[in-house]
């Protein structure tokens, strides 16, 4: 059995995984000595996003998921690699891909899915919808449709828990479109203040997917080293693989410990490629060409990961399938959930509105 179309089929491309898009040359690719046992959980975690964002792509098709819908297809290899540092009391904030991020903190896939479908049961009683989960006990502070306009939001959370003298940080999530934002640099800029201080331990994921909607970096930004923008804030920063998942992981643990340990704001400029379109309802892709999404499939993070895990004898083809059919399983009993459950009350209307 296929773990998914996609997934599997990366398998063959992933062996000519050095030609052309996605080179990470200029990346930093450190190993990070993962156990056997640790690589299949990162690919059954792997899986189960994929997994879940092909069903959503097909509960919109089929009108169940109404509003927008933005998946995380290609870049899975990032929220797994960074949240695999989490630590309880750490807060994370991003942008509107936001499912993976809900998933890997351990929200119940039910709850997202019938979020996704506005139903009452949702993560939040279906007033979010995809682009604001939020699982506030599990340090999910959400989901963003603004672009850009939750990095102050990340910044001041940083703020909030240097000030109480925690240890946790915050991991913020945002794209390569929202660095030209003013929130951005509002942001950065009172990041890099306070870090003076050791009072901002925020960490800063720049997930650099090439394009903001049909913008290419190059059409938005004479300055195209978007990591060097961090520079004018006296915000020190790295390069990272984002299709290589143990390359994130390790790049994830020493940036979490020092900003942990300084309160001192570092950010990562990830390196990856949604290889599906912008939105869920976008068909057409003018701004990019077919063989430049395959050259990207080529690097598939899972599939990467999948070559990997049966090169090095770590997994045989059936484990591989088994942890495809279980990860399908979730995602099934998910959509059930979704299509059962009854939509929002009337008197939730204006409920969770302000706070109290
Ligand atoms: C302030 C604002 N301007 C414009 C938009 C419309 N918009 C939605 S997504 C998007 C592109 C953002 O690109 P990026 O930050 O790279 O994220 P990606 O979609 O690549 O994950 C734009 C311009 C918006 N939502 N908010
Ligand atoms: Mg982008």
């Amino acid at each position: 059995m296929a773990v998914t179309g996609e997934a599997r089929a990366t398998k063959s491309r992933s062996r000519d995984a050095d030609s052309g898009a996605g080179d990470s040359s200029a990346t930093e690719r450190p190993t990070s000595a993962l156990s056997a046992e640790q690589r299949l959980e990162l690919y059954r975690k792997m899986v189960l996003i994929r997994i879940f964002e092909e069903a959503c792509q097909r509960a919109f098709r089929k009108g169940q998921i109404g509003g927008y819908l933005h998946l995380y297809i290609g870049q899975e290899a990032v929220a797994t690699g960074f949240l695999e540092s989490f630590q309880t009391g750490d807060k994370v904030i991003t942008a509107y891909r936001d499912h993976a991020h809900a998933l890997l903190l351990g929200s119940d896939p039910k709850a997202i899915m019938a979020e996704l479908f506005g139903k009452g049961t949702g993560l939040v009683k279906g007033k979010g919808g995809s682009m604001h989960l939020f699982d506030v006990e599990r340090g999910l502070m959400g989901g963003y449709g603004i672009v850009g306009g939750h990095i102050p939001l990340g910044v001041g959370m940083a703020y909030a828990l240097a000030y109480e003298g925690k240890k946790n940080i915050v991991q913020l999530y945002f794209g390569d479109g929202a660095i030209h934002n003013g929130g951005f640099h509002e942001g950065t800029n009172l990041a890099g203040l306070w870090g003076k201080g050791g009072l901002n331990p925020c960490l800063f994921i720049l997930e650099n997917n090439q394009y903001g909607m049909g913008t290419s970096i190059e059409r938005a930004t004479a300055m195209t080293d978007l990591g060097a923008k961090f520079d004018s804030y006296g915000i020190e920063h790295e390069k990272v693989d984002g299709m290589d998942v143990e390359a994130v992981i390790a790049c994830a643990r020493r940036a979490t410990e020092r900003v942990r340990e300084s309160g001192v704001p570092y950010a990562i400029e990830v390196n990856t490629y949604r290889t599906v379109p912008h939105g869920a309802a976008d068909f057409i892709e003018r701004y990019r060409t077919k063989e430049e999404i395959q050259e990207w499939r080529k690097r598939d993070p899972i599939g990467l990961l999948e070559q990997k895990l049966l090169d090095s004898g770590a997994a045989d083809e059936t484990q591989l399938t088994t942890i495809g059919d279980e990860a399908k399983a979730i995602v099934d009993e998910a959509v059930k959930f979704a299509e059962e459950s009854p939509e929002p009350s009337l008197d939730e209307l204006m409920t969770d509105v302000y706070v109290d």
